[in-house]
């Protein structure tokens, strides 16, 4: 078990599509391990496999609030089967730290994936948890929260983070 580094915009590899995962084996297993760690750790709602650096398709959700016994669930190569209304959510990401904006999503969605033990399953999910996935599916394709932003509110969060980025990695090289 490890926590893992979780990359921050405009990490380039923030932006890799993830493939499909072949079959769940234990190394897979281990991948989840490590990312369920690493989303507790952080702490975080979710987390997908490219925000790591693995571009696979593997995301864990837990939307169970600090009063509520955890509740993992493991997503391996997910498919959003149906999605429903609209609504407008205000959001975080691990790879955005300090930015929280509001996002239009479907109210509703159908999922379907293999689960930690590779076996299928089928999801429907409303409020947070409908969020989420939408979320962390969109992770897996390279898509990210702030290409889901208005004009205005894109480009300022995309100088604070380049200038945080900058700061960082000065800061390193003196
Ligand atoms: O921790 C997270 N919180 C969150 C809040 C509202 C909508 C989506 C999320 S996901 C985010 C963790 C993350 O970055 N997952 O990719
Ligand atoms: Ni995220």
């Amino acid at each position: 078990m490890a926590v893992r580094t979780i990359y921050h915009y405009p990490d380039p590899r923030l932006r890799q599509r993830a493939a499909v995962v072949a079959a769940v084996t234990p190394t897979i297993q281990q991948l989840v391990e490590d990312m369920a760690e690493t989303m507790y750790a952080a702490p975080g709602v979710g987390l997908a496999a490219t925000q790591i650096g693995e571009p696979l398709r593997i995301f864990v959700i837990d939307t169970a609030g600090d009063d509520e016994p955890s509740k993992l669930r493991v997503f391996i190569n997910p498919e959003i089967v149906s999605k429903e209304g609209e609504l407008v959510w205000e959001e975080g990401c691990l790879s955005f730290p300090g930015v929280m904006e509001e996002i239009e999503r479907a109210a509703k969605v159908r999922v379907r994936a293999l689960d930690r033990d590779g076996e299928p399953f089928e999801l429907e999910a409303e409020g947070l948890l409908a969020v989420a996935i939408q979320h962390e599916h969109d992770h897996l394709d390279g898509t990210l929260m702030i290409d889901k932003m208005g004009a205005l509110k894109k480009r300022i969060v995309d100088r604070k983070m380049r200038r945080r980025a900058a700061e960082r990695s000065g800061a390193s090289a003196r």
